[in-house]
């Protein structure tokens, strides 16, 4: 049995933009679970498997881009790194950079980040800065400082290393599945990921590795859904807060996904987001963070709209970690029962037949 030592020590190294002079700065990334899902498989008629990203070492795929955009950096002596966050990003790029030796300042929206991921942050010892704005205000301030200090930017914006980074999740499902699916349905912030993903379907296609390619189908928050108004929003509304940005980076990169592959982009609501949200959970035993079942909200979505033939196979991005937003959770009911310590007393609680 081979051991798994992260992506850039694996046998998708030769996809990676890495020299042999690269040092793998990893957390073992990488190589996450595909689950197939038996109720979301039933509910649609089709083939609906779950990839599950929230197992990667800081608990969202962020991860698989950041090993490579740290260890270029490491490459290039670079001593701090700086990036603009919902969230996801800041934990990954903090955890990579602690890794490294590096220090990282971290630029998130105030009270628009859960707050596990702020303790993610500041444990890895990054310096979190909260700013009186949007992410897209982040992301314009990170931006500029890279520009004009010796810091440098790991936002995928700027840095293709990242986005390179994130294809693997293609490689590790097509080699999984044995082709690509005929769908890949994920949620979509800044527009990384949907880039990232079919780069990586196309890249396996071209080397003769997948026989075909996914139609890619990306969601996001009614509230957020820039993508799908064809203009940007100055005020993103949506509880699930690693998807709150109104002006994607990789606007162009995701709208060529969606056109060359015969996708979609659309809009799912907040009270769906919520739904997939718990049914993931409760039916499938994958506790994601609300933005990461944005897929399985928007896939249910397109079914009841009749657009979706039975049949097909389908993979799904669960973006991050349920762990990550207890909030969510708790504002979502958590109601243990309370008992003595006597067993007729917890069985009487549990209606456990006599
Ligand atoms: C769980 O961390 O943008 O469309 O700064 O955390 O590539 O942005 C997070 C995005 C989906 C959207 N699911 O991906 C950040 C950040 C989760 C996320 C997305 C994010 P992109």
């Amino acid at each position: 049995m081979s051991i798994w030592h992260g992506l850039i020590d694996s046998d998708y190294r030769r996809w990676l933009p890495v020299t042999r002079d690269t040092p793998a700065i990893s957390l073992n990334e990488g190589n996450t679970p595909l689950l197939r899902s038996a109720h979301l498989s039933e509910l649609t008629g089709c083939e609906v498997w779950l990839k599950v990203e929230g197992a990667n070492p800081t608990g969202s795929f962020k991860d698989r881009g950041m090993t490579v955009a740290i260890s270029r950096a490491a490459e290039r002596g670079a001593e701090s790194v700086i990036c603009a966050s919902t969230g996801n990003t800041s934990a990954s790029a903090a955890a990579y950079a602690a890794r490294a030796g590096m220090t990282a300042a971290v630029l998130v929206p105030k009270g628009g980040v859960a707050p596990v991921k702020l303790a993610q942050g500041v444990r890895y010892g990054a310096r979190v800065v909260e700013i009186d704005g949007t992410f897209d205000d982040c992301l314009r301030v990170a931006r500029e400082l890279a520009g004009h200090h010796p810091v440098a930017l790991v936002n995928s914006v700027g840095n293709e290393l990242r986005l390179a980074g994130q294809r693997t999740v293609a490689y590790e499902i097509v080699d999984a599945l044995g082709d690509a699916p005929d769908v890949h349905c994920l949620p979509v912030g800044n527009g990384g990921n949907i880039t990232a993903t079919w780069g990586g379907y196309r890249t396996y296609a071209d080397a003769g590795l997948a026989t075909r390619l996914p139609r890619m189908w990306g969601f996001q928050a009614a509230g957020s859904a820039p993508l799908v108004h064809g203009a940007p929003v100055a005020d993103p509304q949506t509880a699930a807060s690693a998807i709150r940005i109104g002006n994607p980076a990789t606007w162009d990169g995701a709208i060529a996904a969606r056109e060359e592959s015969g996708g979609l982009i659309a809009a799912v609501t907040d009270e769906q987001i919520f739904a997939a949200y718990r049914m993931l959970a409760r039916r499938d035993g994958v506790f994601a963070e609300p933005a990461s079942a944005a897929g399985v909200a928007g896939l249910l979505d397109q079914h009841a709209r009749g657009r979706l033939e039975p049949g097909l196979r389908i993979v799904i991005t669960i973006s991050g970690n349920g762990l990550k937003d207890l909030d969510a959770s708790l504002h979502d009911g958590y109601t243990p029962a309370e008992t003595s310590a006597a067993a007729a007393d917890v069985a009487r609680v549990l209606r456990l037949a006599a």
